[in-house]
């Protein structure tokens, strides 16, 4: 679902605000002038976020059931992504790391153009846990970043600053690909990260509407979004240090993030203002078989999608 013009319009210019008049930490995510109009993101549409949900499932289903670490449904979860975006025209490189005695893999996509001093970077860990396909946890972030770079190669989008993804390995064995790509960086090569956006489970069946409270001029951008539709948000405590974010915030990096919940309870409350169960998990097959393509709420994965977009559109001016 996509704001009105209007909508958009009135989000921008409060990030445009708040970033002069709070001098965020982010504090060059808004244009010097002020003035400038955030060239607006395109809407994500969620039938072809779906579809890359979809492909990934049937890796898995010819993988053994699962696309965990080490084994050959990650290794065709990669090659399934780095296809799409080489085919798009990014510059993609693979990086390999060894975990638990089994090779892993991350996927970085660098966007060409922009500042190589200022890169804003989406990230989602592309594993699976071996008990099951991953679609929620995490296809839905992997599927919906994917999308969103897609859709910047679809508009040949160049801002002021660089535009970097990636797909992360062995999440689940403990941030093992993300922790491995932020020390390989090095401290120069940290410092030119303006902000880290991380997507982990994004698309919940009894889903909630979570932001990350760390840097503070990514979580208004994303508060603004949804203000901007009319959905309440709550701020994400829950994962504290429990996904691929940690190590860039752990070196300093500006950080921030969308979730949708795991297997923590929906209270009445939140049921009242987000709809769903109340008494039920967010995401009742987290870690499970049954984590599938039937797992998914397809509104949250749509909002959430497009919300991406728009963060990484505001952020990269
Ligand atoms: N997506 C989970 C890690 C995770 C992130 N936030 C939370 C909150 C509550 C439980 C788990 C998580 C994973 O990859 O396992
Ligand atoms: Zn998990
Ligand atoms: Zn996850």
């Amino acid at each position: 679902m996509k704001p009105s013009a209007s909508g958009r319009a009135l989000a921008a210019g409060a990030v445009v605000v708040a970033a002069l008049l709070t001098g965020g930490s982010m504090a060059d995510a808004a244009p010097a002038s002020g003035t400038a109009t955030a060239a607006a993101a395109p809407d994500i549409p969620v039938a072809d976020v779906k579809a890359h949900l979809t492909q990934l499932q049937s890796i898995a289903a010819a993988n053994g059931g699962n696309r965990a670490h080490g084994r050959p449904g990650y290794q065709a979860s990669i090659d399934y992504v780095k296809a799409k975006l080489d085919a798009a025209g990014f510059t993609t490189s693979v990086q390999q790391f060894t975990s638990s005695g089994r090779t892993g893999y991350n996927l970085v996509a660098d966007w060409p153009g922009g500042d190589p001093n200022r890169v804003v970077m989406s990230g989602s860990h592309l594993d699976s846990v071996t008990s099951g396909p991953g679609i929620n946890d995490n296809g839905s972030g992997s599927a919906a970043v994917l999308e969103t770079a897609l859709a910047v190669a679809r508009s040949g989008y160049q801002p002021a600053k660089h535009l970097r993804f990636a797909w992360w390995g062995a999440e689940e064995l403990g941030l093992v690909g993300s922790r491995y790509y932020v020390n390989s960086l090095g401290a120069a090569g940290r410092a030119k990260i303006s902000g880290y956006l991380n997507f982990d489970m994004i698309g919940s069946p009894n889903p909630g509407y979570f932001v990350y409270d760390d840097d503070p001029t990514i979580e208004k951008t994303f508060k603004d979004y949804f203000a901007g539709l009319g959905i309440p948000t709550e701020i994400e405590t829950e994962g504290d240090g429990r996904s691929d974010h940690a190590p860039f915030k752990n070196a300093g990096v500006p950080v921030g993030g969308l979730f949708s919940g795991a297997d923590y309870r929906k209270t009445a409350a939140q049921a009242a203002k987000w709809g769903g169960t109340a008494g039920q998990a967010f995401d009742r097959c987290y870690h499970s078989s049954c984590d599938t393509t039937a797992n998914i709420d397809e509104t949250a994965l749509n909002r959430n999608s497009d919300a991406i977009a728009y963060a990484v559109w505001q952020l990269s001016q």
